[in-house]
């Protein structure tokens, strides 16, 4: 005997919607038919409006055209319905009828899945015998606005991870994400959902393609949005961060990157704080790149198309910068271009770490950029209620393992992370770098942090199949510059440290061009 729905394909799961808001004068029927042939793999009739006549009667419509394409067909809360319609099954809420009882009626054929907001309510469906699991809302939707919590993509991980950890049952419970989903966000939902041991089988949508003006092609988009690899991912070789490559090869390699950038003098978009942005505009030229410092929403597409690479920097953000961030970073997630987060103190207040949170939940940033109690307290805060996930996680401030704390925090967000400090860290999750370059000086001025931030990314636009080593490089260019600084004679502290250290970006930058790479040498 087959478990039932093992034979579906849950990648674009329509569940409908009749409403005047939502369907506005368009034929249901119709639609879902268009939907299908835009690549929906099951549908769930959700209805909230109709009597229970009339409710059959466009169950059994909806089940004929369904079974007419293969495709499953799925009744919303009414299990008695669902039966008399003949459906595949019934999605349940937690406060339907339970999935035991469901399934005493619909009989062991019958797909019966859940929707879930907590690891508990997961476990508990997955305990009943749930044949997949609906997670959610990821986002806030206007089409349920009762939803039991808004979970974002963390939640989303978290749940997939745990059920794939604590299942008793070897079998596979797909796990579909619903709530707010669209074009804008399908991508870095399945990227970021992905944990060590799950994935997000589908999604699941209302609006998106009920309320579109043509949901085939609604429909197609979202799918292939789903399965192909996002724009930010397309050239990066992560097998090939570097452990396996030996000291020699590194540095030959972060040689040709640091020649690369200068060569081609990229953009260095700048979201970033009134404290640092002259002086980390004056570091970018002084380092042979070209930047730019822009708050604007509407340009933010044309200097993404550049080709540069955008920082967002929280310094001296408020709230109410939510948005114009937002703007920019998916102008450059769509093209690719690398764009890195400086979550400036996001340990000391709600409000900044709010606002990472935000941020995290509705962009891809490549780099996360920050010093030992700003990651501490960005990975701690993701793992409050992800304990026991990895036991380096748990790690009480005392005595963490810092290299371990960078590489977790790494492989959670699918991104890159670097910890500044008198050594810093840097990891994607699966190869660790510590650096141990950079001098005093570097703490005694501000804005040393931020600006290298600023560094990094035109590094990393000009160099995207390798993202690490790229970022590695624009390090390495940096603190040695800021140990030639300290080693002028006329530097006597953090008064003079500041033109030597621009002097020393420059000499850098022009050693590169002449293609003499010995400051390299310096590399520890
Ligand atoms: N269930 P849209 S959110 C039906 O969180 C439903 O369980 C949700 O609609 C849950 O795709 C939701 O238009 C509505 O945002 C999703
Ligand atoms: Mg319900």
């Amino acid at each position: 005997l087959r478990r039932p729905g093992l034979d579906t394909d849950y990648t674009l799961y329509l569940v409908t919607d009749s409403s005047e808001a939502i369907l506005g004068n368009k034929d249901l029927v119709d639609v879902v038919e268009k939907a299908i042939k835009g690549g929906v793999g099951i549908v769930q009739y959700r209805e909230k409006n109709l009597e229970t006549r009339a409710m059959l009667t466009m169950a059994i419509k909806l089940k004929q055209l369904c079974h007419q394409y293969n495709v499953k067909f799925i009744v919303n809360d009414r299990v008695d319905i669902a039966f008399i319609a003949g459906a595949d099954g019934v999605h349940l809420g937690q406060d339907d009828m339970g999935i035991k009882d469901a399934r005493k009626i619909l009989g062991e054929r019958a797909i019966i899945g859940i929707s879930c907001t907590t690891v508990e309510e997961a476990l508990e469906a997955v305990e009943n015998g749930a044949n997949y699991l609906g997670i959610g809302a990821v986002y806030a939707t206007s089409t349920k606005t009762n939803v039991s919590g808004i979970i974002g993509i963390s939640g989303v991980r978290n749940i997939i991870s745990k059920v794939r950890q604590t299942s008793k049952h070897p079998r596979h419970v797909p796990c579909v994400a619903i709530g707010g989903l669209n074009t804008t966000n399908v991508q870095l939902l399945r990227y970021k959902s992905h944990a060590v041991d799950g994935y997000l089988e589908g999604i699941a949508v209302v609006s998106a393609i009920i309320g579109s003006e043509d949901a085939t092609v609604a429909a197609k988009n979202l799918k292939s949005m789903f399965v192909e690899a996002p724009p930010w991912n397309q050239l990066s070789q992560y097998n090939d961060c570097g452990h396996t490559l030996e000291k020699n090869d590194i540095v030959s390699r972060l040689a040709q990157i640091a020649k690369k950038t200068v060569e081609i003098k990229p953009v260095s978009h700048n979201m970033t704080n009134i404290v640092v942005a002259n002086f980390a505009a004056n570091v970018i030229i002084a380092a042979g790149s070209s930047p730019i410092m822009s708050m604007a929403p509407e340009e933010a597409a044309e200097l993404a198309s550049l080709g540069g690479g955008l920082v967002v920097n929280l310094g001296s953000a408020i709230p109410g910068n939510l948005s114009i961030f937002m703007t920019a970073v998916q102008a450059y997630n769509k093209l690719g271009g690398p764009v890195l987060l400086d979550p400036v103190a996001v340990g000391a207040t709600n409000m900044r770490y709010n606002m990472v949170s935000t941020l995290l939940n509705m962009g891809h940033f490549d780099i996360i950029k920050g010093n030992t109690s700003e990651i501490q307290a960005l990975a701690s805060g993701f793992q409050g209620n992800q304990k026991g996930v990895d036991s380096v996680d748990d790690a009480e401030s005392e005595q963490v393992d810092k290299a371990a704390l960078v590489s977790s925090l790494a492989r959670h967000e699918h991104c890159i992370v670097l910890m500044t400090g008198k050594t810093d860290y840097l990891s994607d999750g699966t190869t660790t770098y510590s650096i141990d370059n950079g001098v005093e000086n570097l703490n005694s001025v501000t804005g040393t942090g931020c600006a290298l931030g600023s560094l990094i990314v035109a590094f990393v636009a000009v160099h995207r199949e390798n993202k690490l080593l790229a970022t590695l490089a624009a390090v390495l260019f940096y603190e040695i510059a800021a140990e030639l600084a300290q080693e002028d004679p006329v530097c006597k502290g953090p008064g003079h440290f500041i033109p030597c250290f621009l002097d020393a970006l420059r000499h850098i930058c022009g050693d590169c061009k002449a293609k003499n790479m010995q400051w390299l040498s310096r590399a520890k």
